[in-house]
């Protein structure tokens, strides 16, 4: 653990005035004591946290030196959003909670939507804020920043707490920690009133008050019977089909999953997180059959994933039901850690609850080693509808357009990542992000990086960073021109940290296409459009990165690789056909639109 060094010990009524460079060289040392500030520290550090993502400012500066002089890496961002979008994924690369520090009220509410965005996809965060003084927030008088924070956090995450005193930092932490990955991880709040930061209390007893996490996230074994009846169903089944979610790719249990599969012959179908789980090219992957696996299998094990609206809620035309609410027939295992998880939209008849891990083990020792194969004519149907769609592609993606189109760009950025299959793809936009889904292949576990279960728009440049800080790799981020924006100043944190990340804008005007125009004839553009050939590549130039506009597949090729090569910040402006691209890419059934008269 650091060693203690003390500030002053707070008074009664310390004031929540700024911290300055004065009142810290007034606080007189003592090594008899130790503050909030130092305790907080070494309570992360104790519990192996090595990384903060931030953004500085009243009360927490201090805090983010302190942290950064204690060998913990600080990267502050130019929004607290990217940052918490940042802790979030480092949370799902890592297994442990990605740490997000906040300012009071504006920089806290700018932090909860990553961190409610954390919550829905089950990505361990802690989003930790400084907030002011309780007793003029309580009675509303009216202080610095005032607002209620642990109120508004708790309905939009897992578990929130507060800290009131020093000696109580080690159990919040603590608390936080466990609360974050044990069962289904998810983001945490943690309330830290500026008041608690130079509160200074024995060094001994602050020592004794730090909690290094035992076992943060236990196992949980599933029941053997639970296990048998999953795999009674799903060996007497005709047409069986896996789906791999992020839970399967969260659990690190990927060579378990891949004897699973490989052993029971079943084929699976990865959701978009869960690609390159096992590599996208595996022979049993029915990715490229998906319309056509759901609606005919008889029995489907999840493994990681939810039926929600991704998987059409289990039911309606996607899984053959003769209306959109009608169930489609198949029987379906669920292996989750959440006891509730099941029948949250169909029945489920079998589930099996416990950690991945566990479970895929548990399942693999009762398999033995006489499962039957499925029957051919279900491969075969599916190998077929598979090599017609891979064809229809491949047809696609030899076309050579002028102006270039999603499918020519996207093909240059399919090889990319087959030469690179180390590097993270991080992915949002609409048809940025569906056509990117379906043409480029991944090839190892937890390298595809996009919008989750929410489809939300802005995790761009907060994942990108955060997959090169804890990845310590290349990472491609692959954006539609309307997703960048949301994030797109943090391209000056990406060169302030000299991170490899090779951002590729896929520019077409605007939201989903950029050739709409407004039908008044008046000088404002449409909605959905944007400046016209906008020059994006400049704003990484401006921060000291390489900046390159494109309008071939060559050329493009060239930049990617050059990118890669140098591993220099890099902002790739692709020009695409303005015409090109749907109304909400593939999910266009749910954008309501005005009945035509
Ligand atoms: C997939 N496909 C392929 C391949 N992989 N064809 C050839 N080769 C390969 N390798 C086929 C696949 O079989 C489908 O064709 C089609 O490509 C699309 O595959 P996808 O993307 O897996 O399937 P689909 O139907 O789009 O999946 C539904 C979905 C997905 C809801 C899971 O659309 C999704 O994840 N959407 C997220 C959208 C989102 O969040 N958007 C952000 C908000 S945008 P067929 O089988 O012939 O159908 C705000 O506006
Ligand atoms: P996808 O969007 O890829 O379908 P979801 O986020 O919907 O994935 O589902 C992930 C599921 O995985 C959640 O229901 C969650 O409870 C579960 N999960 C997450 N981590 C684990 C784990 N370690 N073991 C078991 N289940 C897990």
């Amino acid at each position: 653990m650091e060693t203690v060094t003390a500030t002053r010990k707070e008074t009664p009524h310390a004031s929540s005035a700024p911290d300055t460079a004065s009142a810290r060289e007034a606080s007189a040392p003592s090594t008899q004591e130790i503050d909030g500030f130092h305790l907080l520290i070494d309570a992360l550090k104790e519990n192996g946290i090595d990384t903060i993502f931030g953004l500085p400012g009243i009360p927490i500066s201090d805090l983010t030196r302190k942290a950064q002089a204690s060998g913990i890496r600080v990267i502050s961002f130019r929004h607290e959003q990217n940052a918490g979008y940042a802790a979030s994924i480092a949370g799902y690369l890592t297994q442990k909670p990605g740490i997000c520090l906040t300012v009071s009220a504006p920089g806290f509410l700018n932090g909860l939507t990553a961190l409610a965005n954390a919550t829905t996809n089950c990505f361990p965060m802690i989003l930790v804020s400084g907030s002011s003084e309780r007793e003029i927030v309580d009675l509303q008088q009216g202080d610095y920043e005032e607002m209620d924070q642990l109120a508004i956090a708790k309905p939009l995450c897992k578990a929130a707490f507060r800290v009131l005193h020093a000696e109580d930092i080690g159990i919040g932490v603590a608390r936080a920690i466990r609360a974050a990955v044990s069962g289904r991880p998810g983001g945490i709040y943690l309330d830290l009133p500026a008041k608690l930061f130079p509160q200074a209390i024995d060094a001994e007893a602050g020592k004794h008050s730090l909690i290094k996490v035992v076992d943060p996230a236990p196992r949980q074994i599933p029941s053997n019977e639970s296990v048998a009846r999953a795999l009674e169903l799903l060996k007497n089944a005709a047409r069986p089909l896996i789906i791999l979610g992020k839970g399967a790719a969260y659990a690190q249990a990927d060579a378990d999953i891949r004897t699973l599969i490989e052993k029971t012959g079943i084929p699976y179908l990865p959701m978009s997180m869960a690609k390159g789980l096992l590599p996208d090219t595996h022979e049993q992957s029915a990715a490229a059959a998906r319309s056509f696996v759901l609606p005919e299998s008889d029995v489907v094990m999840l493994i990681g994933a939810r039926l929600n609206w991704l998987l059409s809620h289990g039911k309606g035309k996607t899984w053959g039901g003769a209306s959109p609410k009608a169930w489609g027939g198949q029987k379906f295992i669920q292996v989750d850690i959440s006891p509730t998880e099941a029948d949250s939209n169909v029945r489920i008849d079998a589930p099996v609850v416990g950690d991945i891990g566990s479970c895929v083990k548990a399942m693999l020792a009762q398999i033995g080693a006489n499962w039957r194969q499925p029957p051919s004519e279900w491969l075969d149907a599916i190998g077929e509808r598979k090599r017609k769609n891979v064809a229809k592609m491949a047809e696609t993606l030899s076309k050579n357009p002028t102006p270039m189109n999603f499918h020519s760009a996207l093909n240059v950025v399919r090889d990319i990542v087959k030469a690179n299959p180390d590097a993270y793809l991080v992915n949002e936009g609409a048809n940025a992000l569906d056509f990117t889904r379906s043409i480029v292949d991944m090839y190892k576990p937890r390298k595809r990086l996009d919008v989750g279960t929410w489809g939300i728009m802005g995790i761009g440049m907060g994942f990108s960073i955060a997959a090169a800080v804890v990845g310590k790799g290349q990472v491609i981020a692959i954006e539609g021109d309307s997703a960048f924006g949301f994030s797109g100043m943090e391209v000056e944190t990406i060169c302030r940290y000299g991170l490899p990340v090779c951002v590729v804008i896929l520019n077409n005007n605007g939201v989903y296409r950029g050739d709409e125009v407004n039908p008044t004839g008046g000088p404002d553009p449409a909605p959905l459009v944007f400046v016209k050939d906008a020059r994006y590549e400049k704003l990484m130039e401006a921060f000291g990165g390489v900046g390159v506009q494109v309008t071939t597949p060559d050329e493009l090729r060239k930049a990617m690789e050059d990118a890669i090569r140098s591993g220099k910040p890099t902002l790739v402006n692709a020009m695409i056909d303005e015409g090109a691209g749907t109304e909400s890419g593939r999910i266009t059934g749910l954008n309501p639109t005005a009945k035509k008269k």
